[in-house]
This record gives structure tokens, sequence and C-alpha cells, in this order.
């Protein structure tokens, strides 16, 4: 297998890899700075210190001032990551490789009608047109940390319901023990699908008892709003103890089966991506340390946290393992 490709060239990361992106991610850094600039965001942004009522971003949805919404008992209180950072710096190779790819070459893509199969070692399979399964699946709101393996982290605010209520409604039979997930396969519409950095079309999987985690979730939205289609639309995978490539984005089929399923980025580099991929400062990747994290808008890094913080409620699921091993 050739070397895998970085994932992705991240500035930091792997500055070597960067020649090309150079402009790109000057543009960003060029965003970035105005958004901190911008009108009343100003240091709180660079700082991470958000108050509601002090930035320029969408309040939909969002706890609000006179306490509309109690923060839930999923909800991390801490400060959200503004609008425009969390849907113009991406991961969605589909679309290209750099940062602002996703948001710039997305726009035109096509969300419905839309399919998602359910099917596999379950007793009752199933398509659901995707707005009758959101109809079926009440949203939630649900705010989360989210450590992409570069090392980077943001807090998002999403939308969605818990991936166990389908499950449970699809009657997993007794054979089944993993969850394997597929992202639409269109390479007509996304100009990365016609280059060659992953397999497609990107795949991804959980051992049964994550999937059916109160945690994890199916995002249709964030902010209060649809999900963009840079972040996933119409719906993807949020597991928050995980790192971001778990969550898999703009899902066409979910299948219970006997077997670990692949994973796109551990078939690409199995010594750098595991199935696993918990959060976990003590597993460094082989190219860089996973100790601290650069939370977007913030400019010291922070500790990461076995788990990504989450450790209270989903370490159970790994007693006796050797996370080293299974990373
Ligand atoms: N189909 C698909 N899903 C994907 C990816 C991708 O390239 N394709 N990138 C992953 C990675 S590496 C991360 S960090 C998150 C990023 O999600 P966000 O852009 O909504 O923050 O999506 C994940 N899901
Ligand atoms: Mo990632």
């Amino acid at each position: 297998m050739p070397k895998p490709p970085p994932n992705p060239p991240s500035s930091e990361i792997t500055p070597e890899a960067v020649y090309a992106d150079r402009r790109r991610f000057l543009k960003n850094a060029a965003l970035f700075a105005a958004t901190a600039a911008g009108a009343g965001a100003g240091l709180v942004w660079l700082t991470g210190g958000l108050k509601p009522g002090s930035r320029a971003t969408p309040r939909a949805g969002e706890p609000t001032r006179t306490g509309a919404r109690a923060r839930g008992p999923y909800d991390t209180g801490e400060p959200q990551t503004p609008f425009e950072a969390v849907t113009t710096y991406n991961n969605f190779y589909e679309f290209g490789s750099n940062k602002d790819d996703p948001s710039r070459l997305s726009g035109a893509f096509r969300t419905r009608p839309w399919t998602v199969v359910v099917e596999g070692e379950v007793r009752r399979p199933q398509t659901f047109d995707v707005d009758a399964l959101l109809a079926a699946f009440p949203a939630q709101d649900r705010i989360y940390r989210m450590r992409c393996v570069e090392a980077w982290s943001m807090v998002i605010p999403w939308r969605g319901f818990p991936l166990g209520d389908l499950l449970r409604r699809a009657e997993p039979t007794s054979n089944a023990r993993y969850v394997a997930f597929t992202s639409i396969l269109d390479p007509k519409e996304m100009p990365g699908q016609r280059r060659g950095y992953l397999e497609w079309p990107y795949v991804e999987g959980l051992r049964l008892d994550e999937a059916l985690h109160p945690l994890t979730i199916l995002a249709s939205g964030l902010y209060g709003r649809p999900l963009p289609n840079q972040n996933g639309a119409p719906l993807r995978l949020v597991v928050p103890w995980k790192y971001g490539f778990k969550g898999i984005k703009s899902i066409v089929r979910i299948a219970l089966t006997r077997e670990q399923p692949p994973t796109t980025w551990n078939v690409a580099g199995p010594d750098e991506y595991g199935f696993y991929a918990n959060v976990n400062p003590a597993v460094d990747h082989p190219r860089w340390s996973q100790a601290t994290e650069r939370r977007i808008g913030e400019v010291a890094r922070r500790p990461t946290l076995p788990f990504n913080g989450y450790a209270d409620q989903v370490a159970g699921l790994y007693a006796g393992m050797d996370l080293a091993r299974y990373f």
C-alpha cells in the first residue's frame, strides 16, 4: 500500500504537505482573523470566551439569554465554535482535501430526494425517505466537543437523534455485532471522488454497543439549522468520544453486520488510523502527538482529554481492552 494520504494536509501537523494548500490556508487564516475582528466578536472569539449575544453567528436553537433552552445532560457548557468556522473549516474529501473546499464546492450538491437504507442483521430492514426518517425520530439538541485526529477541535451544537433509536426500531438479530455506514457515491457531483485521495465511497463502522450508546447520534442540523452540505447533509454520524473521521457524512446505508467492517481511513493507513479511534492523549499518531489540541478560535493549545472528555460515560465500553493495541 502506498503511503497513506495525510488526513488532511494540515498546516500545523504536516507542514511538508501544505505547499499546495498554502494559498488557501492563508485565505482561511485571513477569514479567521476577519471573524475575530468582526462586529462584537473581538477577542472573545480568539480566547474562546464567547458570551450569548456577543457575536455575529446564528442563535437559533442555542441557549438564549432568557434561558429558553436549559443545558441538557449531554451538553458541554464550553463556548461554542462560531458558525462561520464550523461551516468553512471542514474535512469532506468528497469535495476536496483543503479545509475550504467543502464549503466552496458543495453548494450545488442535491440532498433531496434522499434515501437511507437500514439492512443486514436486522429483523426489519427498511428503506427510508430521509424526511420521513427525520419525522419519525424527533430531533434533540446536543452540544458536543469534536476532536479531529489532526489535533484541532471545536464545540458544535448539533441537532439530531440517538442512532440507537433507529437501530432498535430495525430489531437487530442476535448475530449483529457491528454497524457499517456508507456515504453516498456520486463522482459526478463530488469532485473529490474523481480523484484518488481515498477509496470511495467513504465507509465507517462502530461496534454495536458503541452505536447504541446514548451519546451516539445521527445529526441533521447544527446551530438550529438544517445541516449545511459541507457538514454532511442530509444525515451524518456524530460520536463525540472518537476522532472526527468516525463521523461519516451524507449517509445512504446503515448495515448491521457480524464482522468488523472496513473503515476508510483504516484501509488508507492501518498504522495511522485505527478502527476504534477513541480520542486518546496517551497514544500518539505516528507522525504527531495527540497529547494536546488546538481549539479552533483559541491561541493556546489545550490538553486532550481521554475519550475527548466523555470517559465517565464511555470508558466502561472498553474495560479490559488494550487501548494502545485497539487504537
Ligand atoms: N464522507 C465523509 N465523511 C467524513 C469525512 C470525509 O472526508 N468524508 N471527513 C471526516 C473527518 S476527518 C472529520 S474531522 C469530520 C469533519 O466534520 P465537520 O467538517 O462537520 O467538522 O468529518 C468526517 N466525516
Ligand atoms: Mo478528522
